[in-house]
């Protein structure tokens, strides 16, 4: 089988945030993220200020507007005053950005950029981009061509890029740090049109249905949401569509709806090899984890059996395990980590298993409603 639109793995989540500085220090004293590259005032970028950080494979890049002055910068700073922080593309890296590009338009996707190439003495960069859910894109990139930090207009390690005191290097693992891949990137989409993004990913990049998802059956009892998973064929890029269910109580995906002010992206799952050592450093740090109540571990080791983690150390950090017919998962979720209960982050620690976690939703969309109930959205 040939692969119609092969990808290499995620290139970049981007987020428009209104204070890029802040969120750099966030996600370097919190996350354990290297800052490893800039662009901004001080490089000739006038209009907006981006910081590039990295864990592993993982890179994000936070955005915030400096002085609009052209379209991409009113853009930004409309896109933060009507959803507040948030990402605003999802970069996939690709091969061949000339052909995922034609293949995705030629099956409809809407072009927001034509192929086009970044230069600088490092090579070459070619990018293109298409709209996906809401207000959110997918650039394609291709950086084969390319050994500078990032993107041409970028400037790493130097003056100009310091790391901050406390990011990375603090011994989680031997290389310094806290989670080393995105695993999977969701988005959560209007009521009644889950299938459309599916049936979009599936004709527009060739992404195929993973067997995980939630029904109208489980929503129906206790989740208030429908869920479905597409990967590309490598199944190195995974994104889960959530859309509303009509249950017993305001669905967790209605609230993310009317504070996002639309669809976008939810929750980005981080791959760690030692989750038990990423949750502790994470919780010193100050960021904060949904709870779960000690009735679930009463029950827990009768259905998952041993994991590389104790019972006892599972139950105290409030980790999450699930097994299925290939292995197993330790998972945990973040409380919304801005003012508005839009996106959060998962850990994810995988031993064989492919899934989601579909032995906790029950348990997590619990703790999801007991938070929403605080804020008093239920
Ligand atoms: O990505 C997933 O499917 C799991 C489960 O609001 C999940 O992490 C699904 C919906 C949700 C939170 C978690
Ligand atoms: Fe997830």
């Amino acid at each position: 089988m040939t692969d119609e639109f092969p990808v290499k793995g995620m290139d970049a989540i981007v987020f428009a945030v209104g204070n890029a500085k802040q969120a750099a220090h966030y996600y370097s004293t919190a996350f354990g993220m290297r800052l490893v590259a800039y662009q901004g005032p001080e490089t000739g970028e006038r209009e907006t200020a981006s910081y590039v950080l990295e864990s592993g494979s993982a890179r994000f890049v936070f955005t915030s507007v400096v002085k609009a002055a052209t379209e991409r910068g009113v853009f930004l700073a409309q896109h933060v005053a009507a959803h507040g922080d948030g990402v605003v593309d999802l970069a996939i890296e690709v091969p061949d950005v000339y052909a995922a590009h034609a293949y995705a338009v030629g099956h409809g996707a809407t072009s927001l950029a034509e192929p086009y190439e970044l230069k600088d003495d490092h090579g070459t960069v070619v990018l293109a981009a298409i709209a996906t859910y809401g207000e959110t894109r997918h650039t394609l990139v291709d950086r084969s061509g390319y050994d500078g930090p990032y993107l041409p207009g970028f400037v790493g390690r130097g003056p100009l890029v310091e790391p901050p005191a406390r990011s990375g290097g603090s011994g989680v693992s031997p290389e310094g740090r806290w989670f080393q891949a995105v695993d999977h990137c969701v988005g959560n989409v209007e009521l009644g049109r889950m299938d459309e993004w599916v049936s979009f990913y599936n004709r527009v990049m060739g992404f195929t249905n993973m067997k995980e998802f939630v029904g109208d059956d489980i929503a129906t009892e206790y989740s208030a949401l429908m869920s479905k998973v597409v990967a590309d064929g490598s199944r190195k890029v995974k994104f889960p569509l959530n859309e509303p269910a009509a249950a017993k109580k305001k669905s967790q995906i209605d609230e993310y709806l009317e504070f996002y002010g639309g669809p976008g992206v939810q929750h980005l799952a981080l791959a760690t090899n030692d989750i038990v050592a990423t949750v502790r450093a994470m919780r010193l740090a100050g960021v904060e984890f949904l709870d779960t109540p000690d009735s679930y571990y009463d029950t827990l080791g009768e259905w998952v059996g041993e994991t590389r983690v104790p019972l006892e150390q599972l139950r105290e950090l409030k980790i999450l395990a699930d097994r299925d017919e290939d292995g197993y998962l330790l998972q945990i979720f973040t409380k919304p980590v801005q003012d508005r209960p839009t996106v959060f982050f998962e850990l994810i620690e995988r031993h064989g298993s492919m899934g989601f976690g579909k032995g906790n939703f029950k348990a997590l969309f619990e703790a999801i409603e007991r938070e929403q109930e605080r804020r008093g959205n239920l």
